[in-house]
């Protein structure tokens, strides 16, 4: 279908499509099996610019919106979602600072991140604070020119690999979400360590790890925004990241169809290439028409995204849902109609569906993201 794209989002899907069928694609596997971090594609992606298109033109970026991004990350998802998260990750560790920091932090951080030179990663999440983000115990205690903060940060994209953390912590913890604040750690600062890192069942070249805050001293000027304004902009830190998980569903179930399609010309049985079967073309209709509308929403979402930036909850959450339980769906009939094979590793499909699983779990899991539709059209019908 024609979305009419402008000559630089053009530009942007054949820069994201040479890097995922030259230096993705190749090596997925690999990477999949071996649980491997793809730093020299990161630097790939850095040398395309394309980690310039999040950031604004005065920091030295290409100042797209979260159309433009939304483009990138599912080019780069149609080759591993892995591989996009890794990209993906840096977008959503900076967009704190983007929202709420300071000209100087701008200035600091912004052109490297742009540039691909540092990668950022966001800390958010805690052993007993996933789906209730404001549970989180991690603190922050001012102590003379510094912040000292204390607390573990659970299953940070990006962990270990990053220079650039956006960490949430309570600066006045009896004040619920209203106690929390966020603030730039970066690697090396004293106090801070990395732990845990994690094995997971899919995205497996995705680094995973825990964040280590121990008597972490970091200079004043580190706090992004305002004390105790923490919570909000990890809220619309969010809003602005999810349609790019919901663009990781459509590359992703993309990449399925694709597969299944051309298995299902070559494969053959009972005598006919097992597409000429009614059920299976049923089968693959329904991926096809479920992934376009999946495509067109989450277009859509970016684009109001882009228009209204103070109206995004609904538009992103309905975007991520869809797209990523399509993404599951798709995944999941593609390892179908590869049959016995679709369920071998020497197919890409079992990865595929491997992948799906975490779309509708990190960056707020479906159920959440629906509260967030409902309690937005309560607000609407009121
Ligand atoms: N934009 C701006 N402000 C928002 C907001 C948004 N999208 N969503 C909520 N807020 C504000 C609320 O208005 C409220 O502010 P006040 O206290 O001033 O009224 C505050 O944030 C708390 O909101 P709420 O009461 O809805 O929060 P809950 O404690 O019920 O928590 C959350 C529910 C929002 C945390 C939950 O719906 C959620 O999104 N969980 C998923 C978290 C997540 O994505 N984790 C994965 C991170 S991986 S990177």
């Amino acid at each position: 279908m024609d979305y009419f794209f402008t000559e630089q989002q053009q530009m942007i899907i054949d820069t994201a499509r040479e890097i995922t069928n030259e230096k993705i694609i190749p090596v997925r596997a690999e990477l999949d099996e071996k649980n491997q971090f793809p730093r020299e594609i990161l630097e790939d992606i850095a040398k395309a610019d394309l980690f310039s298109i999040f950031v604004p033109e005065e920091y030295g970026g290409l100042g797209g919106g979260c159309f433009e991004i939304v483009l990138a990350m599912e080019e780069l998802a149609r080759g591993c979602v892995g591989v996009a998260t890794s990209f993906a990750a840096s977008a959503l560790g900076i967009f704190p600072v983007m929202i709420a920091g300071s000209d100087e932090q701008k200035e600091k951080y912004l052109p490297d991140i742009a540039s691909g030179s540092r990668w950022a990663a966001f800390g958010l999440t805690e052993a007993n604070a996933g789906s209730d983000a404001s549970g989180i115990r991690t603190t922050a205690v001012e102590d003379g020119d510094f912040w000292v903060l204390n607390g573990t940060k659970q299953w940070i994209t990006n962990g270990g690999e990053s220079q650039i953390y956006s960490i949430v912590a309570l600066t006045d913890p009896s004040k619920g979400p209203r106690g929390a604040s966020i603030f730039v750690v970066e690697d090396g600062d004293p106090g801070f360590s990395y732990g845990k890192k994690e094995d997971k069942m899919g995205i497996r070249s995705s680094a995973t790890r825990e964040l280590v805050m121990k008597d972490c001293r970091i200079p004043k000027d580190r706090l992004v925004g305002r004390r105790g304004t923490g919570f909000i902009t990890v809220m619309k830190t969010l809003d602005m990241s999810r349609p790019g998980i919901a663009s990781l569903g459509i590359g992703l179930a993309q990449a399925a169809l694709d597969e299944a399609v051309t298995y299902a010309k070559q494969r053959v049985q009972f005598g006919r290439p097992i597409i000429s079967f009614q059920a299976v073309q049923h089968m693959l209709a329904d991926m096809a028409i479920q992934l376009e509308a999946g495509r067109a929403l989450v277009y859509a979402a970016a684009k109001h995204i882009d228009k209204h930036p103070k109206d995004m909850s609904k538009a992103s959450s309905m975007c991520k849902v869809f797209a990523t339980d399509m993404a599951m769906k798709v995944t999941t009939d593609a390892v179908q109609v590869l049959g016995g094979y679709g369920y071998m590793k020497e197919y890409p499909v079992e990865k595929m569906m491997r992948d799906a699983k975490i779309l509708q779990i990190y960056e707020g899991t479906n159920q959440i993201q629906r509260n967030v539709v409902g309690q937005e059209l309560n607000k609407e019908y009121s």
